[in-house]
């Protein structure tokens, strides 16, 4: 080219030879070579524009416009082409660090039952063990299952025992007063008029009381009922039945109570504690208590009453019940001193299990 003098048809050769080795570039080194061999000081376009005063005066004006439109036109691909170029290479740099696959990933916080429901759940399993069934009941409950049918007609002292959440605004014209139940216990009833013995089923279920909460009281907990009816059940199956669910839940350790106690629905009436002495260290496995023993449950040989209530003839049939608190056995296995606790929502607490 410096020996011949440029025309615009060598322009036209340069402009497309120039276009079509820059779109065959795929990396940023070889760009800058480009730029230097097409646009630098010394570069291909520089030496056209240096050339214009040799052209003829009759196409210097033409000549010299068609090489700054080629200029500019080349310097505008360029500047585009290193722009795309810079982004492709930046965000593949991203991408790499983003996924580096020998990195350990972030932990998923895992979720767990609840204590209580877990509580249930291994409650059950020892009660299915020894041959009981399980069932649910409903929690809004009529005066005649939470009360009526366990042999504590209205007015009676004993329905005093449990302090009452009862369902405003029942119509006592067209249906019975109804309340949050009180115990589980409504379900020994529902249970027998709807089945023939012989019986062996738990109730777990929530169960509900107007009365202030403290570090063993909540007004809502849950308990498990249970029931056995057949011929010739005795109190000896009764205590048998409990020592053994004693022992696999608390493990051989721990001693167990039974205790005369009064429910209108059982004849006799026992409650059963489980031990809370001191260790060797001197610490009490519940240690907010101050308590050599803890009562878990209320138990009895169910009252004859009763059965005839539901049809059965108690010179045939003979049973046991018991009714324990869900959150009370957990606070003693686990050493857990304020039954709140488990109402808190309070994760520190919960995790733990
Ligand atoms: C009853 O509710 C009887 N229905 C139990 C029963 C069933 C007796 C069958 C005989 C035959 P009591 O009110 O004692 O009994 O409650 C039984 C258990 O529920 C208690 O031993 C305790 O473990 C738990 N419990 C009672 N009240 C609360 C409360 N406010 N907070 C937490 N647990 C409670």
């Amino acid at each position: 080219m410096e020996n011949e003098t440029p025309n615009l048809e060598t322009l036209k050769i340069i402009n497309s030879q120039a276009i079509e080795s820059l779109n065959a570039i795929s990396q940023t080194d070889s760009l800058e070579e480009w730029r230097i061999k097409y646009l630098g000081r010394k570069g291909i376009i520089t030496q056209l524009l240096k050339s214009i005063p040799q052209i003829a005066p009759s196409e210097r004006r033409t000549f010299g416009a068609k090489v700054n439109q080629i200029k500019n036109n080349l310097n505008a691909i360029f500047v585009e082409r290193k722009n795309s170029t810079k982004n492709l290479s930046a965000s593949s740099k991203t991408n790499t660090n983003q996924i580096d696959i020998t990195l350990p990933g972030w932990p998923f916080p895992k979720g767990s039952l609840h204590i209580t429901t877990q509580m249930i759940k291994e409650i059950s399993d020892t009660f299915q063990s020894l041959g009981f069934q399980s069932t649910e009941g409903p929690e809004v409950e009529f005066d005649h299952y939470n009360f009526g049918m366990l042999n504590i007609p209205q007015n009676h002292p004993a329905r005093d025992m449990w302090n009452s959440i009862w369902i405003e605004g029942t119509d006592t014209q067209k249906y019975e007063s109804m309340l949050l139940r009180t115990h589980t216990s409504p379900m020994q009833v529902r249970i027998m008029e709807n089945t023939k013995p012989p019986i062996r089923i738990i109730v777990p279920g929530k169960c509900y009381r107007y009365e202030a909460t403290d570090a063993t009281h909540e007004w809502h907990f849950y308990q498990i009922e249970g029931l056995a009816i057949d011929k010739g059940i005795t109190f000896a199956d009764l205590k048998g039945t409990l020592y053994e669910f004693a022992q696999k839940i608390f493990g051989e350790g721990r001693q167990i109570r039974f205790r005369c106690d009064f429910f209108p629905f059982v004849e006799p009436g026992v409650d059963m504690s489980i031990s809370n002495f001191k260790n060797s260290s001197g610490h009490r496995p519940i240690k907010g208590r101050n308590e050599d023993w803890i009562e878990i449950l209320g138990a009895g040989m169910v009252h004859p009453n009763v059965l005839r209530a539901v049809g059965y003839d108690p010179d045939i049939y003979t049973g046991f019940a018991f009714g324990m608190g869900v959150e009370r056995i957990a606070m003693l296995k686990y050493g857990i001193d304020d039954i709140r606790l488990f109402y808190s929502n309070n994760l520190n607490f919960l995790t733990q299990f």
